[in-house]
């Protein structure tokens, strides 16, 4: 199986063993370049024909009723493969299709006809926190536009050039990294969005704040960028300008004006510049005072943000989407805080596979933009199933996907590092951590309760032993990912140090080793870090109570 899952996969018939490919038609250079990012040779004797063959550069989708430039044709038999398609952005989706069923060994005659569902997929750099590294950056980039995402918003919220010092200009340095982030994502066919957030200290009646404003983002679009957001979320919701409560009755009217005036003052320097706006109320009910009336006083073809009935969502629906349409007159774009785990969820990592959003919520928004976490590596493994989702969400399936991404990034180490991962995913998505450990000890619990206590001991033991394992691997920093998981490794030591001590009760049983395993229990519950707890809890405190 091959992630992004394809619409129509027709590939069936007979198998196609090759280990080099030869590529004719347009766009060669880009499709060599791909094969090539996957290990697959350029000059073999497998023909990839390709053909552009639309000059609008767009595709219909019948099931979607809109145009696509992403949709792609492939068409297998003995001797070659046919891609058609009508942009280069529809070539990139094929080569990666093809080269994902090459290097997996699943190529078979027939043919395949794909496209996404949602229209905008991707995500934003939009936390609170260190800013990623260029490098980070680069390769999440890479990574999502393989996986079909096609945007990535820009907004740090600790880039002070995007924020705290929204009126001062990049120096060149900065300047460079963004040219340099702007040109990766055009070649990974993902639009890139530059966001600025001037409102903590914006004065809406200032004429040479607006000013400043534009200029600003001109800088940005003379790099190239076509994409601007203006982010209103996280300021004070009254004047901070006595001028400003003079000019305006309501802090609501202001933004209005703001995004009005931005709007018009961008189209006027290039009609093709789209521009997302974050409101103020970017969560809640949708038909409240301010969203409703920001929406409805700014242009129908500005992209309104919008996180769902929370801040952190646990659902994104189709019913509450309707409802934002109808006292909007905007869908909802999802600027859905999913995996992020700034601010109060700091105690967490959130590496599981997303859930929560129906599967027809691409019908009822602009798209979906996924909010990231600090930690870039591990970022990479929510945002897969993600990309999934997003792709095609009617035949998304979490854990498979999830399954796939842990390949992906850690090809052998994958099956250790399930006992890790097991406990490094409750958050808005999921309140149901250690799924694994809960059925390993309630089964064990099983045992004990019906007399097996030989049975017992050795399923705990080897289960014990399987979490060392783990315990050793992602101890070595020298794997980025393993890195930045340090502080919930710490907590996983402890965690491993419990299970032992519990094993150590059954099976001699003291006052001594009890006292031992109590201590422990305590340290492990005084520790804030967010790792398993309630079934680890209650296996230790039943220990404990056979004895004290
Ligand atoms: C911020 C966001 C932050 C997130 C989660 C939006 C629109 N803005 O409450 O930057 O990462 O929550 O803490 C936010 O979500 N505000």
């Amino acid at each position: 199986m091959i992630y992004p899952i394809p619409q129509k996969n027709n590939l069936c018939g007979v198998p196609v063993t090759i280990k080099d490919v030869a590529v004719s038609g347009d766009f060669q250079s880009l499709a060599l370049t791909v094969f090539e990012d996957y290990g697959i040779g350029t000059k073999g004797d497998f023909l990839v024909k390709i053909k552009v063959k639309n000059e609008r550069k767009t595709t219909y989708i019948e099931e979607l009723s809109r145009l696509s430039d992403e949709k792609y044709f492939i068409t297998v038999n003995s001797d070659g493969a046919f891609v058609e398609t009508s942009s280069r952005r529809g070539v990139f989706r094929a080569i990666n299709t093809l080269s994902k069923l090459i290097v997996n060994g699943e190529l078979k005659e027939g043919e395949l006809e794909d496209y996404p569902l949602f229209e905008t997929r991707g995500y934003i750099e939009g936390f609170y926190g260190h800013t990623w590294e260029q490098s980070k950056r680069l390769s999440v980039l890479q990574l999502m536009a393989k996986y079909g995402m096609n945007t990535f918003f820009y907004a740090p919220k600790d880039d002070e050039y995007h924020r705290a010092k929204w009126r001062e200009f990049y120096p060149e340095k900065e300047i460079m990294q963004l040219k340099k982030l702007l040109e990766a994502a055009r070649f990974n066919e993902l639009d890139f969005c530059w966001c600025i957030g001037p409102g903590l200290t914006y004065c809406y009646s200032s004429d040479s704040d607006f000013e400043t404003l534009i200029n600003k983002i001109k800088s940005i679009y003379a790099l190239g960028a076509k994409n601007f957001g203006l982010l209103l979320d996280d300021i004070p919701a009254d004047f901070q300008y006595p001028e400003d409560a003079e000019n305006y009755s309501d802090i609501v009217d202001a933004h209005i004006a703001l995004v009005n005036k931005t709007y018009k003052s961008l189209k006027a320097v290039d009609s093709s510049i789209r521009l997302t706006v974050c409101p103020t109320q970017y969560f809640g009910e949708a038909d409240d005072y301010y969203i409703s009336k920001f929406a409805r006083g700014i242009p129908a073809d500005v992209r309104v943000f919008w996180t769902g009935r929370e801040i952190c969502s646990g659902f994104l629906t189709c019913r509450e989407a309707d409802d934002f349409i109808r006292s909007t007159n905007h869908k909802p774009f999802y600027w859905d805080n999913y995996p992020v785990n700034d601010a109060e969820m700091f105690q967490e990592m959130h590496l599981g596979a997303v859930k929560g959003r129906d599967k027809e919520l691409y019908k009822h928004s602009e798209g979906l933009i996924s909010n990231v976490m600090e930690y870039a590596e591990c970022s990479k493994i929510p945002l897969m199933t993600i990309a999934d989702y997003l792709w095609n969400p009617l035949q998304y399936n979490s854990e498979k996907s999830l399954k796939n991404a842990h390949r992906e990034l850690l090809g052998e180490r994958a099956e250790q590092f399930a006992y890790i991962a097991d406990h490094l995913c409750v958050s808005c998505v999921s309140r149901h951590g250690s799924e694994l450990m809960s059925d390993v000890l309630s089964h064990i619990n099983f045992l004990l309760s019906t007399g097996q206590m030989q049975q017992a001991l050795t399923e705990f033991s080897e289960y014990n032993t399987k979490m060392r394992q783990c315990l050793e691997m992602v101890s070595d920093t020298s794997v980025p990912l393993f890195a930045e998981l340090q502080k919930w490794v710490k907590k996983f030591s402890l965690c491993c140090d419990l299970l032992d001590a519990i094993l150590t009760v059954w099976m001699s049983p003291s006052q001594e080793t009890a006292q031992k395993l109590a201590c422990l229990l305590e340290q492990y519950n005084s520790d804030a870090v967010i790792l398993t707890g309630f079934c680890l809890r209650e296996a230790a405190e039943r220990t404990i109570d056979m004895v004290m």
